[in-house]
C-alpha cells in the first residue's frame, strides 16, 4: 500500500504500545519483525534508520520517526479521523501534551528507578521526575475524575501513559495494583478492542 507505515516491531518491547496505537488509529501499516536477541536492531541497515538501535521505529512517507511518545503523537496527528488527539487550537490540547510529555519525561524514568532498584536521588528537586512516589500520586490525581486523562475524551496520551501503567503493574511496581483508580483505568484500557487485538503481539 502506497501510504503505509513501515513498523519495525518486536512484541516484547515498547513497540507493543505503537502496535496498539496503529490499531486505535486505523492506520495502514506493515510490520517488519525485529529479533532483538539476534541483534537485528544493530545491523548497519537498521542503525542507518535509528542510530540508537532501538524499537519502536517507523518510516512513513520517507521520514523516520523514533521514540514511542513521538510516534504515538505522530500517528494521532496523521490520522485525525480517529480522534486520538484534540486538534491544535482546542484547549484540551494543552492537557494532552502535558500527559504525553509527563509519560516520557517523568513516568518512564521514575518507573525505571523502581524496576532497576536505582537508589533514590539525594536532591529530588534537581531531578525532572522528582520521585516515583510523586509521579504515582500525580497520576492518581489526574485519573481520579476519569474515565480518561482528558476526561471523556480517550486520546493517544491514554495509550502511552496507560501502557506504562499497565506494564508497571504487570511487573509489580508498588502502589499501583490494588488501587481502585489504577485498577479501573487499566481495566477500561484492556477492554478496548484495539488493545485486545494487539495483546498477543
Ligand atoms: N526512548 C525510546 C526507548 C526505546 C527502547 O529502549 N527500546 C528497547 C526495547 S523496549 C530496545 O529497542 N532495546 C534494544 C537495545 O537497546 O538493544 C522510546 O521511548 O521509544
Amino acid at each position: 500500500m502506497a501510504d503505509e507505515i513501515v513498523f519495525y516491531h518486536n512484541p516484547r518491547s515498547r513497540a507493543q504500545i505503537v502496535h496498539w496505537m496503529l490499531e486505535e488509529a486505523g492506520a495502514p501499516y506493515r510490520i517488519v519483525p525485529i529479533d532483538l536477541e539476534k541483534g537485528e536492531s544493530k545491523t548497519p541497515a537498521f542503525l542507518a534508520l535509528n542510530p540508537m538501535g532501538k524499537l519502536p521505529t517507523i518510516v512513513h512517507r520517507g521520514v523516520v520517526v523514533t521514540e514511542t511518545a513521538a510516534i504515538i503523537a505522530y500517528i494521532a496527528d496523521t490520522f485525525p479521523a480517529a480522534g486520538m488527539a484534540p486538534p491544535p487550537g482546542d484547549a484540551r490540547r494543552g492537557t494532552y501534551y502535558r500527559w504525553l510529555f509527563f509519560g516520557a519525561g517523568c513516568v518512564e524514568p521514575a518507573l525505571l528507578d523502581r524496576m532497576l532498584n536505582r537508589p533514590p536521588v539525594e536532591r529530588k528537586s534537581a531531578v525532572g521526575w522528582g520521585s516515583y512516589d510523586d509521579v504515582v500520586a500525580t497520576l492518581e490525581k489526574a485519573l481520579e475524575p476519569g474515565p480518561w486523562l482528558l476526561g471523556d475524551m480517550f486520546s493517544a496520551a491514554d495509550v502511552y501513559v496507560g501502557a506504562e501503567i499497565r506494564w508497571a503493574m504487570m511487573f509489580g511496581a508498588p502502589n499501583l495494583k490494588g488501587r481502585k483508580v489504577f485498577d479501573d483505568y487499566v481495566a477500561r484500557l484492556s477492554a478496548r478492542p484495539a488493545a485486545q487485538r494487539t495483546a498477543a503481539g
